[in-house]
Order: C-alpha cells, then structure tokens, then sequence
C-alpha cells in the first residue's frame, strides 16, 4: 500500500463513497434548492457547473481535506516559483511565465524579459507577413504558412487556429503537417504556391524524426518547384530550443524563434510555438489569448481551495477515477470551432497524467488519467452517446458551450443549445421504469410490446457530468478555458503525486522506430525479433 492509498483522508473517502453510490443525483436536486448554486462557479463570463456530479457537500470537504493533505497550495506556489517540479528532467514547469504580467524571477533571473524579447521578435514578424512587406521570392505577398511540428508542436496550435477562426486573416491560410506519413505533406502541398508559402518547422528538440523528415521533404518540394537555396532564408522559419540544430538544417538563426527548456511541448502553444496562431489571428488577438491564460493563472494562484475553478475540477476528476471507478472521459464541445479541443486536451491529460510510478520512484496502487476522447455535439449524439447513455462502461463527460454563436442563423444555437441542456440532464436523470411505462402508455403499442420494451427503454442516469458556459469563443475566453484544464491536470497529479510534466512513454516510442528503420532499407527476411514482428516486417516486403 502507498502512503496515500492509506492516508486519513483517503480512507474517509473511501468511506463516504458507498453513501453516494446509493444516491441518486436527481433527487439532490429535489433535496435541495440551492444545489446549483452551492455546486457551480463563475469566474469573469465564464460558469462552471458540477452540480450535476454525484458529489454532497461531505464529498466536497473530505476532497479538500485530501487536497491540503496532500500540501495543494504549496504545490501551486512552486509551480508558479519556478521550483524544479519535474523532478525526473531536473526543470521547472513555467509556462505560467509565458503569459504573466509580473516579472518571474528564475534562479536570480527575470525570464520575462527574454520572453518579451521573443514576443516582441514575432510580432515584427508576423506585421511584416500580414502586411505583406516580408513577400516571397517572386515579390508576392504570403498567402499561406505551414507548421510542421508533432505533438506538443503541433496540437495546440492546430486547434487554436482552428477555434478561432472567425479571428483569422481572409488572405493568409494556415496548414498542419505533423504525421510522418508522407500523404499528408503531399495533399498539403497540393494546394500550395511555393512563391506564397512560409514553412515553420517548430521542434523542441529539433530531433524528432517526422519533423525533420517532413521539413526536409519540403525544403526538396520548394527547391524542386521553383525556389532558390537563396530563398530559403524568407521562406523558412524554425521555432525550437536548439539553435545548432537549427543551422545544421539550413535556416539563419536570425530565422529563428527561441523558446527554452523549462517550457513543456503540450504547454508550449504559448511561447514561439503559438507563432502560427500570431500569423493567422495577428499578434493583438495572441495577447488577448495570453491575457485569457493569465487570468486564470491569477485565479488560480490566488483563490482559496473550494472556490478554486481549477481545484474544484482536478478534484472531483479524482472523486470520479479513484472513487467512483471512471475510466474514461468524454470532452463534448457544442461549438464546431471546437472541433480539436478533444484531441487537443487527449495528449494534455493522457501524456500528463498517464503515469503508474510516483514522483519517488515508487510502483502506486491507484488509478491514474483516464482515457480522453470526444467529439463536437450535436454528431456525437447519433453516433456514441448511446452507449453513454446505456452501455455498462463508466465514462464522465465534460459538456463545453458558448452563449453566444459566432454565426447566428436562424435559430440553429438554440437548438444547439437546448440538445446540450438536454444531454446534461438525461445523463443524470436517466429514466426510470415508471416513466418509460407511462411513456409507453401513451402510445398504441399492444400490451405485449410494451412489456417487452421496457428494459430497453430503461436509462439508468447518475452519469457524473460537468457543463462550461461561456459568453462568445473569443481569443481571452479560449485561453482561460485551456488554462484551465492545464491547471486541472496539475492538481490531480499533485493529489497522485506523480510528475505531470515528462513524457517516457513518448520517448519510448521514438527510439523503438529508428531501431527497426534500418531493416526495412534491405530486402533480407527479418529473423531478430518475435514471430509476430519478423511476420509484419516480412510481410510489408514482400508487398511494398
Ligand atoms: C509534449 C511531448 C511531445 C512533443 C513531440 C514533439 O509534451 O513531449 O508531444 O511535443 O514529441 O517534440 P519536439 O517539439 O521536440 O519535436
């Protein structure tokens, strides 16, 4: 057993939980008449909503309990101090720096200056490409850039670009090439005019293997459509940590945009990473989305536990994962533009959180993240809330939503809106034998059927739910919403005492494929590895 597992405030958890398992969540509210109010939050336009949770006012005090035991408000504090809190890479976590107003002293330094330094870098940048003084070779103005960059490099501003779109610039496109997999470097490029195109190739590490392969793959393209080794320099921009890679590729370190290691790849979208948000939403709307960020930074740091968004949140995630036995969680934007936020927060969570040995390097002996997925609402609804509804898995979901629509027409948001009030409520209530027998009653089946429908129709509820209201998807809005599930994953990991913040299992993965690469460059039969590997690699050879 693990010093939480047999901590005081775990086992009264435990103890309560039965209680609450009994319980069902539609009748709290029959119970009580503040209920939403006792168990929602507003912060600035935005409102969080669990009180559709199966969570009393107990749950809630033996969660905080478990939080100061677990030292919560220390841990807040050195993550925003720059304490070493990836403790396996010896760094900080200090993306909070990357959009805080106040000077952040790291080790006698004040790293807002160099980060001020690189914003103000891009956004010299990204006027000249918008305003079209920085043209490509033939003299015309930019029209479209493509990132090339994987995970951390890749997924946050893919779906940054991609939820605020109504922000974009009409004349400049952008484009994500991540995958290795050559199809989608060619179906990009496919549309594309050398002459008019920016490559960032944004890396960390300016190691990983599918980013380099892909920028080399495009650096070929541009020289082989019409472009110049001479212009590469103003078609070719790198964001990364390390410069003497940069320049073995190719592109003049004046070319570009630095970011440092105490700055995580899936916490990075606000560094130079972001540099293709900045170029697509121009440089204000960054701000404003940094802005967004730190407001819930500030909210976050600042606020006592049980008013504490962020807390609230990471806190009933372990109520669900370690007390009520959820293994998987559903992300469900009702907002198209939304449309990435679940992949998006699938690596924030999963790499994060997906850890089985403690900060100490010991085995745990409980549950970590869960499984992150979804979908925009209302598609998911004809396609996988069934088995939410009635299948025998046990999933929590978050339902996330804007008040007002970027493109109102008709009345199609009310409808969107009232299938998202409507799901949140089913998922709690269900329905029960009496009212799907009065349901049936209504109609003019035979009594035979009507029997024999009524398991079927029998929807069960209790399903632990949270809603997200904001005002309008704006640049400052969807920044305090992604901030606040970074902050979420951090405080689960601080009640598991893991480290949120590397990443082995991604590092697994990219030593394993250059390990087999160089077999697949002969025609010899594979004879090192298992059957099962031999027979694959064996297999591809003879059809490729
Ligand atoms: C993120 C992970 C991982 C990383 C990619 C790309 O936190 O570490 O997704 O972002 O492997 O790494 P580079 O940016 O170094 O190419």
């Amino acid at each position: 057993m693990t010093s939480l597992t047999q901590s005081s405030a775990w086992l009264a958890l435990k103890a309560h939980q039965p209680a609450i398992a009994k319980q069902v969540v539609c009748d709290l509210f029959k119970q009580d008449a503040h209920r939403f109010e006792r168990f929602s939050l507003i912060f600035g336009d935005m409102l969080v909503d669990f009180s559709k949770q199966p969570i009393t006012g107990e749950t809630i005090s033996l969660l905080l309990a478990l939080a100061r035991q677990q030292g919560m408000e220390n841990r807040i504090t050195q993550l925003f101090h720059g304490a070493r809190i990836n403790n396996t890479e010896d760094r900080p976590a200090l993306h909070t720096a990357l959009r805080s107003k106040e000077p952040v002293m790291l080790e006698g330094e004040d790293v807002t200056l160099k980060i001020n330094a690189v914003l103000e870098h891009m956004a010299i940048f990204t006027d000249k490409i918008r305003n079209g003084d920085h043209t490509g070779y033939s003299g015309k103005p930019i029209t479209d850039i493509v990132n090339i960059g994987i995970g951390g490099s890749d997924l946050g501003p893919c779906m940054v670009t991609e939820a605020l779109k109504p922000y974009g610039s009409s004349r400049l496109k952008p484009h994500f090439v991540s995958n290795i997999d050559g199809t989608q470097l060619y179906e990009t490029l496919q549309l594309l005019d050398p002459a008019t195109t920016l490559f960032i190739i944004a890396s960390k590490t300016f190691t990983t293997q599918e980013t380099l392969a892909n920028a080399h793959s495009a650096r070929s393209w541009f020289l082989a459509q019409g472009g110049r080794e001479q212009d590469i320099a103003r078609h070719f921009v790198a964001v990364s940590t390390n410069r003497a890679a940069v320049e073995k590729f190719g592109i003049d370190p004046g070319n570009m945009f630095e970011f440092w290691d105490w700055v995580g790849g899936r916490y990075s979208l606000w560094s130079a990473i972001g540099l293709p948000i900045a170029l697509t939403i121009g440089m204000n709307h960054f701000r404003a989305l940094l802005d967004g960020a730190n407001a819930m930074d500030r909210h976050f740091h600042n606020t006592p536990l049980e008013k504490n968004i962020p807390v609230m949140l990471g806190l009933i995630a372990i109520w669900q994962i370690n007390f009520l036995g959820i293994t998987s969680h559903a992300i469900l934007p009702y907002d198209q533009y939304l449309h990435r936020f679940p992949a998006y927060l699938q690596q924030l969570e999963m790499e994060s959180n997906g850890k089985r040995i403690d900060r100490d390097g010991k085995a745990i002996d409980y549950a970590t993240g869960t499984v992150v997925w979804g979908e925009p609402g209302t598609n998911g609804q004809h396609a996988f809330y069934q088995l939410l509804h009635q299948g025998t898995a046990s999933i929590s979901a978050d339902f996330i939503a804007p008040c007002q629509s970027q493109h109102p027409i008709g009345n199609h948001h009310q409808l969107l809106l009232a299938n998202c009030f409507a799901q949140t409520q089913a998922l709690m209530c269900g329905k029960n034998e009496r009212e799907v027998r009065l349901e049936l009653e209504t109609g003019n089946l035979p009594i035979k059927w009507q029997e024999k429908l009524i398991p079927h129709k029998i929807h069960p509820g209790n399903h632990p739910v949270t809603t997200i209201l904001f005002r309008k998807l704006d640049p400052a809005m969807l920044g305090m919403l992604i901030a606040l599930y970074e902050h979420k994953v951090f405080v689960q990991s601080v009640i598991w005492n893991i480290n949120p913040f590397d990443q082995w299992g991604v590092e697994l993965g990219k030593q394993l494929a250059g390990k087999i690469l160089p077999e697949l460059a002969h025609d010899q039969p594979a004879a090192s590895h298992d059957s099962s590997t031999n027979g694959l690699i064996n297999f591809y050879k003879q059809y490729r």
